[in-house]
Formats: structure tokens, C-alpha cells, sequence
């Protein structure tokens, strides 16, 4: 018998291609000669979101049922990248439809070029929040991502005359065909008003909460589909609109343009994601944001749970809610709130609920960036929650006092209210007493957090806190974006090690095979010709393939030291003007990230690093021996052509600043050798892939500890360094600035007075552990078996481990098939 394939789920050649001609007709209404190449990109994307529909309706389908416990992942940010690709990856349907686009006379890479990225985070942690959604969905574990739908996400980068420029990010302009609008679920949020109490009629005490406005919240859903699995996971982003019965009820007293004003307020709050590397102390709009989604998420959560029959008692035995960093800890008194209040359940039952039901990660000790709201701010705001923390607050600390009989101190240490500089709340705090289980993400910064910001919490319930080490997913980070590797890989030691990473151990005996080290090596140079030819589109700058690729990409921040890099480089620089004929290792020094807006010293890195290159790159006495490039607009579908053609990963932040990174994990199990401190995750890192084969230098973090009680002194380093010196100097005397001297001058300066970072203390660690890394590249056959090294040793840095940990550790669910036929 013929069979014939359905159009919105075949896979065959013939389909696929009937099916995209299909789409772009009918869906985008576009003959195939007057459609763009847009079009064309929507027209595939709409074809393979058909093939993910049957997959998605059946797993969210099966993870209602109120036996199935499902994890609620709450963040503020998501940095998925772009979709097409992977989708087409997790389906087992990239060459089948790289054929079918090409025999329809089109290329699947430009179409892929056509996505634009939702770049709905800052960087880690909501690059991290994605690898996790990847992982949830291959590990078959029901799950819902929920977050805010950004109508602009961070800024797009230009360097212009060497400085950043931020251009708004309109990602949602030329349509996005991976979300679904579901107008049928939306929710209603309150803001601001007061509070009224009273005893009801049977005498129970009652808190009404008359808010000032509301907003209404619609989610749009996308497919999380996971790894060649049925399952199909939903990430659901809100947007703020203007409930339309208040614009009716304004315009029924004839102001129909205030009734507009306020749909512009209303709408204003999904508008635009802030940077968070910048403090956001006092602004309103962005706890607007953290509770509108908190809010939209719990309610959703509630109502879908007593639609299916749950009961409010067992909760926390359908949902397992984790809290990316307190951004979303509001949800901890909104929970309370919602079941005392609105579903009258009492105080004591809703906070066992409640504790049960949250997990708090933490992801930074810097002080700066730990949040607080000021009682003001909250009171204006969110009367009802103020109240509600207030109580929390009261009953933790009478715990406390019986627990700790005379210890008035202890108090002060642990209550979620601050009273300096302002009264407001610590909600690191709050996050840690509405949750069962804490966690850092990384050892060191497990332990950090344990030891300094946590440390009242720690003593109280040691039990809480555990450490899961962050992990990448190895589709997006591998599979995808070095198919070469990927593909040498599999041809080894099969295709396992896409599920399950730990089986790269299998390439260790490889290593020491000078044909499989040729290979590598072919691959790696394949990979550095990609990214020159990038670079030279991009900047115009021309690199030496030949040279060591030293990689620095990530956000730009003091603590991540660029400008260590930079004074790195300007002594090779000094010590080749010093000795023309030097004989010194090529190297290729590249830079990518994005400054926050307001952080004028990381605007000034940036301008450092593209007024050294303009130096450097143009010197004929340098030639090809030295480069320094700043590749634009770092995001993920910039970041994924970098990291499988570096040959060194710099991962060099101030000791116990960094709490994990990710990019350090991706550089390894790409085949780049580190340069590293003993800081975050590269510890692990270094560990797992033997000292030997990773470039440590610097303070630990005792010893910076150490240095600041001393009274640390900067300048001493430059007195007792001629190298540093020299350096300095160049930075103080304008040579990088066309004479002027006081461009750089605030970067001198606060490397002179404070140097909070310790640059002047690591120098000269970093600067030998440098000449160790040039040494070791000379030699090619044991740079390559190092390499190798790298990525074989590399397996327990999975996305999917540090899911599997939260599973047993800390959600207790279990992975469940989805089965098809029903
Ligand atoms: C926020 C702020 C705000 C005030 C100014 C300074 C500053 C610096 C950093 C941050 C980010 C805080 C949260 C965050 O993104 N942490 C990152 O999380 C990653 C995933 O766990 C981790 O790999 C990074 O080390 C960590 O910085």
C-alpha cells in the first residue's frame, strides 16, 4: 500500500519540501517567488514547529495529571539562542531538512542566520537557565520555565571608534514563529493600594487587598523539545497588557486618553530587560517585573492544579519550584499570600506548603549584587507581601530567640530586615528561610556562601545547603556549534557521549594516537580558519591561523580582570619594541562582551582594549606575532563559532569573586587549554582534567584574605616589578591614546589607590604562568594531546548532571516517557 505522510508531520524529502513551499503560502502568505529570505527562515521554522506540535500536546498533556510532579524553573532571564537549529538538531531532522532546503534551491545555514536571538538575559545565569530548560527536556522531567516575555532584550553592541555603542534589541521585528500566544490563560495582577482587615462571619480574621491598579499577564509559550525524546518541555514568557475592562470603565467617563495613558503603563512593564551587572537599587519598574511573573506563574500554577482535581495541601507534591537567584523570592510570600488569603488555608499548613515547595540557588556573593528592596519601595507597591514578610520575619525570629535564648546580636545578624543604609529586606534572606533547600554553583562557592553571606542560615539548618556545580548542554555546545569535533568524535567512540558526556572518557587512550592527534589538530585549524574569516568580516582585522588563539569572551566587569589580559599584553608588546628580532609565540589575543550601559570603568576596558589593538595590529615591528581583536555584540549565536576555535581559555577573575562560569566549562570540552585561578568552577575544572593539562597562577582565596588584613598596597607591586612598571607607564602616558593622558587615567588610578581586584598582586603569577602556556604551545604534539585531555576529561560538566542532582537532591522527580499513541 502507498503510504502517504502528512504535511505537518512527514519527514520525508518530498514532505518537507511540499511542506515549506506549504507555509510559506498559506502561512505567511508569500508566493515563493516574492518571499524574502525571512520568509523563507519563518516558512522552515513553522514547518519544524508542526513536527514538534503532536510531542508537545502529549507532554503537557501527561504532566498535568495530578500523580506526575512537574519542575517550575522561576527566573527573570533566558539566553536560549537561537531555536531553529537546535530544534532541528533535538529531532534528529538536520540533514534530511538541509537537504530538502537545498533541493528546494535555498541553504540551511543562511536560513539559520535569519533567527534572530531572544536575548532575554545578561549572560550566565540566564544562559544557564537555558542549558537547564535543554537538559529538563532530554532527561524526560516534566517541566515549565516561566519568565517575563522582554519586548526589547539586552542591548545589541557596536564599536564605534572604539567605544560601545547600545542599540535597542528588536528581536521580536520580523515576527517570532517559535512562540504561541495563549490569550485563554491569561491572569490578572495587582499593584499598589493598601490593605483592610476584618473578622468574617465566622469569626475568621481576614485581609482584603484593594490595589491601586491591575495588569493583566499573557503567556506565550515556546517548545522546549529535548534530545531524540518525545518529550517537549514549555518555556512560558509573560507580557504586561492593560486589562481591558479598565480602559472600558475609564472611557465610560469619557477620559478615553487617560484610559490609553494607562495601557501605555501597563504595557511598559514587559518593555525592556535591565542589565543586572549595574546596581538597580530603587527602581520600581524592575520589582514591577519580578512580581507581575511571579505572579502569573503561581496562579497559573494554582489554577491548573485545581483544575485537575490537586488539592492546595499537596502542592508541593505536584510542583518543585526553583528560584534562580532571589529575583523571583517574592514568589515566597505571594504563595503565602495566595493560599491564606484567597484560598484561606492557615498560616502554619501554608508555610510548611510553602517551604516545600521552593529551592533557592544562589549565584553571586558579590555585595553589590545582593538584592535588597526598601520597605518604601515594597510598602507602595505591595502592601499585602510587606505585611505578610513582616510576619514571616516575626515568627523565624522567635525561633531564633528560643533556639538562642541570650544572643539579642544573633537577631539583628538574621533578620530579613536590614536597617542600614535603609530599612528594606535581604531577600537572600527571605529566599533561604521560604525554602527547603539552598544551593550554591560550585564547590568553592558553596562553601563561600556557607562561610560568609548565608553563615546565620548555615548554623541554623546545616541540612539545607548542598552544592550542585554548574554544567552546559552539550547539544548547543558541541553538537551544533562544532559539528567538525562532533562528528570526529562519533566516528571514535559512537554517539553516546551527546547524552550521556561522561563517555569522552573513551577518547583519553586516543591521545596518545598521532593519527586521531592529526585529526584534532585538522579540526581545531578548520575551526580557527572559520573565526578569522569572521574576524576579518567583522572588525577587518587579519589573523595569523598559526598563532595561539587566547580567548577571553564574557560580560565586562572589574572582577573578571580584562584589563589583567590587557597588561598581559602590553608587556609582550613592550618587550618586543625592546627586542625587535624576539623570537616570541604568535599569539591572537581575542575579546567579546558587553559592558552594562551605566558601568563607565567597564565602557573604559573596552575602549583600553580596542585603543591597544589599534596600536598593536598597525605596528610593523609586531607583524603577524601579535594581535588584538574585540569582536562585537557577544551573544550566543556570536559566542558559538568562538568557542571551538580557541586554543587557550582565559579564565582569570580575582579569586572567590566568580561564582561558577560557564564559559570556562565550554572552552574545555571544546579542546581549549586553560589559563585560570583557583576560582568558581574552575577548580572542578582543573581537577577533572589533571593539573598538568590546566595553567593555574595567582592568590587563592585565603591569601587575598590575608593581603587585605595586611593593608594591601598596590604600588609595592609596581615598585618591585620593572615589567608592571613599564606597563603602567604606558598606560599613564597616553601612547595608547594618542597622547592623551587622561583617557586611561581612571583605570590607573584604581589600580594605583585601591585595586580592589588584585590585577597588581596576580601580575606577575600570570605573566609566568603565560610563558609556561607559550612554551607548551611550541611543542604541537603535546599541545594537542593535552587538548585532547581536556575534552575527554570533561564529562561531568553536563547540563544534564546538574539537572540529575537537582532531580535526586533537591526536587525529588522522576524522568517520564511520553508515549504517542494514547
Ligand atoms: C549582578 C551585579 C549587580 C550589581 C553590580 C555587580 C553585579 C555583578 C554580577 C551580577 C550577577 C549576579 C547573578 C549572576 O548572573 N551570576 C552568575 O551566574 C552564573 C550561573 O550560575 C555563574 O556561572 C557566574 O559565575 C555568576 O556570575
Amino acid at each position: 500500500a502507498i503510504q502517504i505522510e502528512d504535511d505537518r508531520t512527514g519527514v520525508t524529502i518530498p514532505t518537507l519540501r511540499r511542506a515549506l513551499a506549504d507555509n510559506l503560502y498559506y502561512v505567511l502568505g508569500k508566493p515563493p517567488d516574492g518571499a524574502t529570505l525571512n520568509d523563507y527562515y519563518l516558512a522552515l521554522a513553522y514547518t519544524v514547529r508542526d513536527r514538534l506540535m503532536q510531542r508537545w500536546m502529549a507532554s503537557t498533556h501527561t504532566h498535568r495529571l495530578p500523580t506526575i510532579k512537574q519542575v517550575i524553573y522561576l527566573s527573570a532571564e533566558y539566553l536560549p539562542g537561537p531555536h531553529l537549529g537546535n530544534n532541528l538538531m533535538n529531532l534528529g531532522l538536520y540533514e534530511t531538512v538541509q537537504q530538502a532546503v537545498a533541493e528546494s534551491g535555498l541553504d540551511l545555514a543562511t536560513l539559520l542566520a535569519c533567527e534572530e536571538e531572544p536575548g532575554l538575559g545578561n549572560g550566565g545565569l540566564g544562559r544557564l537557565a537555558a542549558c537547564f530548560m535543554d537538559s529538563l527536556a532530554t532527561l524526560e522531567i516534566p517541566a515549565i520555565g516561566y519568565g517575563i516575555r522582554y519586548e526589547f532584550g539586552i542591548f545589541d553592541q557596536e564599536i564605534r571608534e572604539g567605544w560601545q555603542a547600545e542599540i535597542t534589541d528588536k528581536w521580536l521585528q520580523s515576527g517570532n514563529p517559535w512562540e504561541i500566544a495563549r490569550p485563554e490563560d491569561a491572569v490578572f495582577v495587582k499593584l499598589g493600594g493598601h490593605t483592610e482587615a476584618s473578622t468574617d462571619e465566622t469569626g475568621c480574621y481576614q485581609v482584603r487587598w484593594i490595589p491601586h491598579q491591575t495588569v493583566k499577564g499573557i503567556p506565550y509559550d515556546t517548545p522546549i523539545p529535548g534530545y531524540r525524546v518525545n518529550t517537549v518541555n514549555t518555556l512560558r514568557l509573560w507580557k504586561a497588557e492593560a486589562p481591558e475592562s479598565f480602559d472600558l470603565s475609564v472611557f465610560n467617563h469619557g477620559d478615553y486618553y487617560g484610559a490609553v495613558d494607562q495601557k501605555v503603563i501597563s504595557e511598559n512593564l514587559t518593555k525592556v530587560l535591565y542589565p543586572n551587572d549595574e546596581p538597580i537599587q530603587g527602581k520600581q519598574l524592575r520589582l514591577k517585573q519580578q512580581y507581575f511573573f511571579v505572579s502569573c506563574a503561581l496562579q497559573d500554577l494554582i489554577r491548573t492544579h485545581l483544575a485537575q482535581g490537586g488539592r492546595l495541601e499537596r502542592f508541593h507534591e505536584k510542583f518543585a519550584v526553583q528560584l534562580n537567584d532571589t529575583h523571583p523570592a517574592i514568589a515566597i510570600p505571594e504563595l503565602m499570600r495566595l493560599l491564606v488569603d484567597d484560598h484561606h488555608v492557615p498560616w502554619d499548613l501554608a508555610w510548611t506548603i510553602t517551604q516545600q515547595t521552593f529551592a533557592y540557588t544562589n549565584h553571586t556573593l558579590l555585595p553589590e549584587a545582593l538584592e535588597v528592596w526598601s520597605l518604601d519601595l515594597l510598602g507602595q507597591l505591595l502592601p499585602r507581601h510587606l505585611e505578610i514578610i513582616m510576619e514571616i520575619n516575626r515568627r523565624f525570629l522567635e525561633d531564633v530567640r528560643l533556639k538562642f535564648p541570650d544572643n539579642g546580636e544573633k537577631m539583628g545578624q538574621l533578620s530579613l530586615i536590614a536597617d542600614q543604609p535603609f530599612r528594606s529586606v535581604r531577600m537572600a534572606y527571605l529566599a533561604s528561610v521560604g525554602s527547603h533547600a539552598i544551593n550554591g554553583v560550585a564547590a568553592l562557592h558553596s562553601q563561600l556562601l556557607q562561610k560568609t553571606v548565608l553563615r546565620g542560615f548555615y548554623d541554623l539548618w546545616p541540612e539545607k545547603f548542598l552544592n550542585i556545580t554548574n554544567g552546559v548542554t552539550p547539544r548547543r555546545w558541541m553538537l551544533l556549534s562544532n559539528p567538525r569535533l562532533a562528528q570526529l568524535i562519533t566516528r571514535r567512540i559512537g554517539d553516546r557521549w551527546i547524552i550521556h558526556l561522561q563517555d569522552l572518557r573513551d577518547l583519553e587512550p586516543l591521545a596518545e594516537d598521532p593519527e586521531f592527534r592529526a585529526a584534532w589538530r585538522s579540526v581545531k585549524q578548520a575551526n580557527k580558519q572559520a573565526l578569522a574569516q569572521r574576524i576579518l568580516e567583522r572588525t577587518g582585522i587579519q589573523v595569523n591561523v598559526e598563532s595561539l588563539f587566547d580567548v577571553q569572551v564574557k560580560r565586562i566587569h572589574e572582577y573578571k580582570r580584562q584589563h589583567l589580559n590587557v597588561l598581559h599584553i602590553i608587556t609582550l608588546y613592550n618587550r618586543l619594541k625592546q627586542n625587535p628580532s624576539l623570537d616570541l609565540v604568535p599569539r591572537t589575543f581575542i575579546f567579546a562582551g558587553k559592558a552594562a550601559p551605566g558601568y563607565v570603568q567597564a565602557k573604559l576596558i573596552i575602549r583600553l582594549i580596542t585603543a591597544v589593538g589599534e596600536v598593536i595590529n598597525r605596528d610593523p615591528a609586531v607583524g603577524d606575532r601579535l594581535k588584538v581583536v574585540f569582536l562585537p555584540d557577544y551573544n550566543v549565536t556570536n559566542g558559538q563559532p568562538i568557542y571551538p576555535a580557541a586554543d587557550l581559555s582565559e579564565q582569570i577573575s580575582t579569586a572567590g569573586k566568580e561564582a561558577s562560569g560557564t564559559g570556562n566549562m565550554k572552552f574545555a570540552l571544546n579542546g581549549a587549554l586553560t589559563i585560570g585561578t583557583l576560582d568558581g568552577a574552575n577548580i572542578e575544572i582543573r581537577e577533572a582534567v589533571g593539573s598538568e593539562n590546566f595553567f593555574h597562577f595567582g592568590h587563592k582565596v585565603e591569601e587575598l584574605s590575608q593581603l587585605r588584613s595586611q593593608g594591601y598596597d598596590p604600588r609595592r607591586y609596581c615598585d618591585h616589578s620593572p615589567e608592571l612598571n613599564r606597563a603602567i607607564h604606558r598606560l599613564e602616558s597616553g601612547f595608547f591614546a594618542q597622547g592623551n593622558r587622561d583617557l586611561f587615567r581612571p583605570l590607573v588610578q584604581s589600580l594605583l589607590n585601591d585595586d580592589p581586584y588584585f590585577l597588581m598582586a596576580d601580575y606577575l603569577s600570570y605573566l609566568n604562568c603565560q610563558e609556561q602556556v607559550s612554551q607548551a604551545f611550541l611543542n604541537e604534539a603535546t599541545w594537542i594531546r593535552r587538548s585532547i585531555l581536556n575534552t575527554a576529561r570533561m564529562g561531568e560538566f553536563s547540563s544534564d548532571r546538574s539537572i540529575r542532582e537537582y532531580a535526586h537532591q533537591v526536587w525529588q522527580v522522576q524522568s517520564v516517557p511520553i508515549n504517542l499513541q494514547p
